[in-house]
């Protein structure tokens, strides 16, 4: 049973249980295209998440900026395609949660080893922010952070678990959000890491 944690923002436990071998599988195959890299922020920080994406659009960040590109900084090549099995399970949770148009342009691969976090930030960087966001939990548990429309609002701490999807639309859409540092542990399908798959309309 979907879970609201907030004005537009539903917490779909379990949802991708069925499909979650088919989702690494295809996770495997977008990482042997284009290998997960630990991106610097423009600040001149390395992030402590490592960062694939596929699909036409790849979120990127270098001492230029946060941005969408065509191509794989890395490679210089187009981006992998976004494998159906991803494209379906962003769908079809978009559509339990109410979207039913969503058509993602964009899936952005993050893989948290023990010890790494992501601060608390907003995506920005997309050009419709009335499309929604998807994202997926995969492997080892997080908690998660949910906080407001003001950096200063208190998070809510969400603990998410392997296979859990949550949907942001509507005001929440740019709600500041972090996750937690990751603790160690091994998980059957992943060994020691969280992976999220978040699916945007980039353009
Ligand atoms: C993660 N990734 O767990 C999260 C999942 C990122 C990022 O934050 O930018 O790579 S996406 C969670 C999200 C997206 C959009 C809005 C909100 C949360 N929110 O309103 O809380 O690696
Ligand atoms: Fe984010």
């Amino acid at each position: 049973t979907p879970l609201p944690i907030g004005d537009g923002a539903l917490l779909l436990r379990g949802f991708a249980l069925g499909v979650d071998d088919a989702l690494l599988e295809a996770v495997d195959a977008v990482s042997a295209e284009a290998p997960a890299r630990r991106l610097c922020t423009p600040g001149g920080h390395r992030m402590s998440v490592e960062t694939t994406s596929c699909g036409r659009w790849g979120w990127v960040s270098d001492a230029a900026g946060y941005r969408y590109a065509e191509c794989d900084p890395v490679s210089g090549r187009a981006w992998p395609a976004m494998p159906e099995p991803l494209r379906r399970i962003a769908v079809a949770a978009a559509a339990r949660a109410g979207h039913a148009h969503f058509d993602p342009d964009t899936c952005l691969i993050n893989r948290y080893a023990p010890g790494a976090r992501m601060g608390l930030h907003q995506d920005r960087n997309e050009h419709d922010f009335s499309q929604p966001i998807v994202s997926v939990s995969l492997g080892l548990p997080i908690v998660f952070q949910f906080g407001g429309l003001q950096r200063s609002d208190r998070p809510q701490r969400v603990p998410l678990a392997h296979g859990d999807v949550l949907v942001w639309g509507g005001p929440t859409r740019l709600a500041f959000h972090g996750v937690l540092t990751l603790k160690a542990g091994i998980h059957p399908l992943t060994g020691a890491s969280r992976i999220n798959l978040t699916f945007r309309r980039a353009r």
